[in-house]
C-alpha cells in the first residue's frame, strides 16, 4: 500500500502549482460529488441477461468479443461483481439495468409481460447500496427482432409487441424512480436497420415515429422517470441504413422534449460527441451520454483517458452542465478481466472529469476573446503536464478507495478468490 504521507505531500505541492494558475484544487475535488456515473450492468456478462438459463447475445449490432473466464452467470454474481466495482471507485454511482436482467426466478417471462415485481430485488439492492437506478428496454436478442426490425417493423404483430415492451419498461422505470427517490432515466435503443440499400427508408422511419408516439403517450412525472432516445450511425449487418439515425432522434427529442442519448461510438469516427453537447443543449433540457471507446467502429472498447473522453468531460464541466447531462457508460469487453475492465473504464471517465474541473476556464476564455490564440494553445498544452495525478491520488485517498495502481492488486485478489472459482471457467479461454 502507498505511503499516505507522500500522497499528501505531493498534493500540497500540486495545490500550490494549480493555485499559481488561479485553480482551486479543493474546489475541483468538491465538484466531483456531482459527477454521478451510471454503471452499465452489461459489462459483467457481455450483455447476456437472465431471461433463459443460458442467454446468449445474438445479432442486432451488439457484439462482445472475447471469452475471458469469470463471466457472471447469475443475478447474485452480477451483484457481487457490481459491489466489487463500487468498492474500487471514488465518487457516486448509479446502476444502469437492461430489461433482460430481470429477476425472473426461472419463470419464462416474455418482454411484453415484464412487470415491476421482476425488478423489485434490483430496486431493493440499489436501496441497500444507496444508489439510484436507470433502465433500458431490451429490443434485441429476441425472435421478434430476428428480421432486423423492432419498433420500426412493418409486421404489425412484432411492432405491437415492442411497443408493449417499451410501455412496460417506462412504467417500471417510473416505479424505480418513485421508490428510490431519484428520477430513473429510461433509454431506448433499437437495432433496426438494413444491411443493403433499402428503398422505403421513409416507411420504416414513419413506423418508428408511430411506435414511439404510442409507447410514450402516457407521461410520467419527471421526478420518477425521464425518456431518452439513442441514435446510431450504423452497425454490423446494418451498414446501409439505421432507422434511428441521429437526425431522426434529435428531431424526435426536441419535438417531444425527451433526452437525446449520444453514444461516443455512434458517429462517424471524425465526429466528436464532446462537440455536440453545447449544440443539443440549446434545444433539449437534458441529455444522456454513453461514454465508450470506439476503435475504428462502434467496438465498445474499455474507456481510456483520451482526447474524445476529455472533450466530453471538459464541455460538461466548463459549462456547468452536470445537472443536464446524465452520465452513462457503454463498453463491454469480454477479452480481459471484466471487473478490471469495468473499474479501469469508469475511473478513466472520472479522471477526465477531475482533469476538466482543474481547468482555468475563465482565463482560457479571456485569451480566446482577446484573440490570443498562441497563448490559449500553450496554456492548454501546459495543463496536460501539470501534477494532475497528485490531485487524483489525493481524491482517491479522501474517498477511501485504492490509490493509483493499487486497485490492480485488488482486482487480482478478486479474480483468484471469486472469478476464478466460477464453474463455467472450465471452458478454455480463447
Ligand atoms: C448499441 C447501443 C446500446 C447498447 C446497450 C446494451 O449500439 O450503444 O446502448 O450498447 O443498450
Ligand atoms: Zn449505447
Amino acid at each position: 500500500m502507498r505511503n499516505t504521507e507522500l500522497i499528501k505531500k505531493a498534493y500540497k505541492i500540486a495545490k500550490d502549482q494549480y493555485a499559481d494558475l488561479g485553480v482551486d484544487t479543493d474546489a475541483a475535488m468538491a465538484k466531483m460529488k456531482d459527477v454521478v456515473i451510471s454503471l452499465h450492468c452489461w459489462q459483467t456478462d457481455d450483455v447476456g441477461g437472465f431471461e433463459t438459463p443460458d442467454a446468449e447475445l445474438s445479432g442486432g449490432g451488439i457484439q462482445a468479443t472475447g471469452n475471458y473466464p469469470g463471466k457472471a452467470t447469475t443475478i447474485d454474481q452480477v451483484r457481487t461483481d457490481l459491489e466489487q466495482v463500487l468498492s474500487l471507485l471514488p465518487g457516486a454511482q448509479r446502476l444502469n439495468l437492461h430489461a433482460i436482467y430481470g429477476d425472473f426466478q426461472g419463470e419464462k417471462v416474455d418482454r411484453d409481460q415484464i412487470e415491476v415485481r421482476h425488478f423489485q430485488s434490483w430496486i431493493d439492492w440499489c436501496k441497500e447500496q444507496g444508489i439510484g437506478m436507470d433502465f433500458n428496454a431490451s429490443c434485441f436478442s429476441h425472435r421478434r427482432a430476428a428480421d432486423g426490425y423492432t419498433l420500426s417493423s412493418k409486421n404489425e404483430e412484432n411492432r405491437k409487441f415492442w411497443v408493449e415492451h417499451l410501455k412496460r419498461c417506462r412504467a417500471i422505470s417510473a416505479e424505480i424512480g418513485k421508490q428510490l427517490g431519484s428520477p430513473c432515466v429510461h433509454n431506448t435503443w433499437i437495432p433496426d436497420g438494413s444491411k443493403d440499400i433499402p428503398v422505403d427508408r421513409n416507411g420504416y422511419r414513419t413506423q418508428l415515429k408511430k411506435s414511439l408516439d404510442e409507447a410514450t403517450a402516457f407521461k410520467y412525472p419527471k421526478e420518477y422517470m425521464k425518456d431518452a432516445v439513442e441514435s446510431k450511425l450504423f452497425g454490423i449487418g446494418l451498414e446501409s441504413m439505421t432507422v434511428g439515425s441521429h437526425d431522426f432522434y434529435l428531431g424526435y427529442a426536441i419535438k417531444n422534449n425527451l433526452l437525446i442519448c449520444l453514444d461516443s461510438g455512434h458517429f462517424h469516427p471524425t465526429e466528436q460527441v464532446g462537440d455536440k453537447i453545447s449544440s443539443c443543449l440549446q434545444f433539449v433540457d437534458e441529455m444522456l451520454l454513453h461514454v465508450t471507446r470506439p476503435v475504428r467502429w462502434d467496438s465498445d472498447h474499455v474507456v481510456t483517458l483520451n482526447d474524445d473522453v476529455q472533450l466530453i468531460a471538459s464541455e460538461v464541466m466548463r459549462n456547468n452542465f452536470l445537472s443536464r447531462v446524465n452520465l452513462g457508460l457503454d463498453f463491454f469487453d469480454a477479452s480481459i478481466n471484466r471487473i478490471g475492465a469495468y473499474v479501469t473504464g469508469t475511473r478513466a471517465t472520472q479522471k477526465a472529469f477531475l482533469f476538466a474541473a482543474l481547468e482555468p476556464t475563465k482565463k482560457l476564455i479571456e485569451l480566446e476573446e482577446n484573440e490570443k490564440y498562441f497563448e490559449r494553445l500553450a496554456l492548454l498544452e501546459e495543463l496536460k503536464t501539470m501534477p494532475y495525478s497528485a490531485v487524483w491520488d489525493y481524491y482517491c485517498l479522501q474517498e477511501a478507495v485504492p490509490v493509483g495502481v493499487d486497485y490492480i492488486e485488488e482486482i487480482g485478489k478478486y479474480e483468484s478468490e471469486v472469478l476464478a472459482r466460477r464453474s463455467h471457467n472450465l471452458s478454455k479461454h480463447v
